[in-house]
């Protein structure tokens, strides 16, 4: 029997959310009793954002396990090793400043009437007590105290609580430097377990992802009509909400993808930008139209090989690496919608936070797999870091699936760019030396 042709992902989570938007707007519309929504549609919503939170724990384990480990031929690659993470940190935290920066520039058009906000809070302000009570209990504590709360006393309380993720993180790193160690010492293949349970990780988020279409349908439909109340003003007020987030978010992609890197690649190599974008649009498209790193990847390394020179020892190690460990365009993303959640639910969040923020985002990008949706999933982690209600991703989910093509297209942007740095770092040849070379007669 012919296969049904399967609509793309990113189709299907389309039509969920204009469904889950016609529902919340005509039942608001038609002031119609939120309770057959409320019990039977948000509870769809409900499961969703679980079964997003149950894989974070597993996702960053064995994404990141798996990314330092496979450091193994670090000693070979050490001046490399080194020199890529210290510039994917060093864009990471360039992305996430620069996204903080916008989002708080532009807090007035994402601020909600009063009303709506009180609607929002009262729906999901589940758990922002414990965050009073932290905030009073963090005034008693060393300033270092979030190093020393990194270390977990016990591994698997932190694996049962989000909000514990670096502790995860800690143990994650720890456990694949001792890997590296096992590999050295006994040359034996100890990675393949780990392969088998990210490549399984991996299919869960899939597997996961496939009741996305009626999760977003069921989060925005109870969203709105539970926040529209009886009136439709404060829906069309959080969808306007929604356009300036979006907005903000799409405004730090493009000034990452047209000005930052632009500019390092201007002061590390001598590959002409415009020679970078022809090598690289493919790659951007394929990223746009998976929303996954993970498949561009194959891609990506032939393009960068092949149109940017740079050399397959590079590319191997950089590319893969950057396609765990830099996401420049998720952790911007992170941070704009960590600030916008919180200001939606009338939360204020101090520089302390926001500092937080940064520091949670960088490591959530790191943890988060270069599959669709990863890093909505890591989100969660961001949010419960600063006391933020995980449930406050509903707000964002209509918009999410569109913002990650964009965010994985400057993921592996950023990717690339590296790689091309590293690879005029370890004095190949730049490009442009090479075709004056060959121009001038000799
Ligand atoms: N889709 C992820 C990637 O492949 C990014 C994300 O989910 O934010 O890079």
């Amino acid at each position: 029997m012919r296969r049904i042709p399967q609509l793309p992902l990113y189709l299907q989570i389309g039509i969920g959310l204009l469904l889950g938007l016609v529902w919340g707007l005509v039942s608001a519309y038609l002031q119609l009793d939120p309770a057959f929504t409320t019990n039977f549609i948000k509870p769809i919503g409900t499961i969703f954002i679980n079964l997003l939170k149950m894989i974070a724990v597993p996702l960053v384990l064995a994404s990141l396990l798996l990314g330092v480990a496979s450091l193994s031929d670090v000693r070979k690659l050490s001046r490399i090793g080194g020199k890529t993470i210290a510039i994917y940190m060093g864009t990471t935290i360039v992305a996430i400043t620069l996204g903080l920066l916008l989002v708080n520039l532009v807090e007035p058009g994402t601020k909600l009437p009063e009303e709506t906000r009180q609607n929002l809070m009262s729906l999901y302000s589940a758990g922002t007590e414990s965050r009073l009570g932290s905030a009073e209990a963090l005034k008693k504590q060393s300033v270092i105290q979030p190093l020393i709360d990194m270390v977990p006393d016990n591994i698997t309380a932190a694996f049962s609580d989000n909000t514990r993720m670096l502790q995860v993180v800690f143990f994650a790193v720890l456990m694949g430097i001792a890997l590296i160690k096992v590999q050295q010492e006994k040359r034996t293949p100890v990675l393949a377990f780990f392969d088998g349970l990210n490549e399984a990780v991996l299919k869960m988020v899939e597997l996961v992802m496939l009741l996305a279409p009626l999760g977003v349908f069921a989060l925005i439909a109870s969203l709105i009509t539970e926040t529209a109340g009886d009136n439709i003003e404060s829906a069309f007020s959080l969808l306007s909400g929604l356009l300036w987030y979006s907005g903000t978010v799409l405004l730090g992609l493009a000034l990452m993808v047209l000005v930052v890197y632009p500019l390092m690649l201007r002061f590390f190599t001598t590959i002409p930008v415009q020679k970078f974008f022809e090598a690289i649009r493919p790659v951007q498209l394929l990223a746009f139209s998976t929303s996954s790193s993970n498949a561009t990847l194959p891609l990506t390394m032939q393009r960068t090989e092949r149109e940017l020179e740079v050399s397959e020892e590079v590319s191997s190690f950089v590319l893969p690496l950057g396609a765990t460990i830099n996401m420049d365009g998720t952790s911007l993303y992170q941070g704009v919608a960590a600030v916008f959640i919180a200001q939606a639910l009338g939360i204020d969040l101090s520089l302390g936070d926001q500092l937080m923020i940064l520091l949670t985002a960088t490591l959530a990008s790191i943890g988060s797999a270069g599959v669709p949706g990863a890093g909505l999933v890591m989100l969660v982690i961001v949010l419960e870091a600063i006391g933020v209600p995980a449930a406050g991703i509903a707000l964002i989910l209509a918009v999410d699936r569109i913002l990650d093509m964009f965010r994985t297209v400057v993921n592996v942007t950023g990717d690339v760019a590296v790689a091309a740095i590293i690879a005029a770092s370890e004095q190949q040849q730049p490009l442009r030396e090479r075709e004056e070379k060959i121009e001038t007669p000799a």
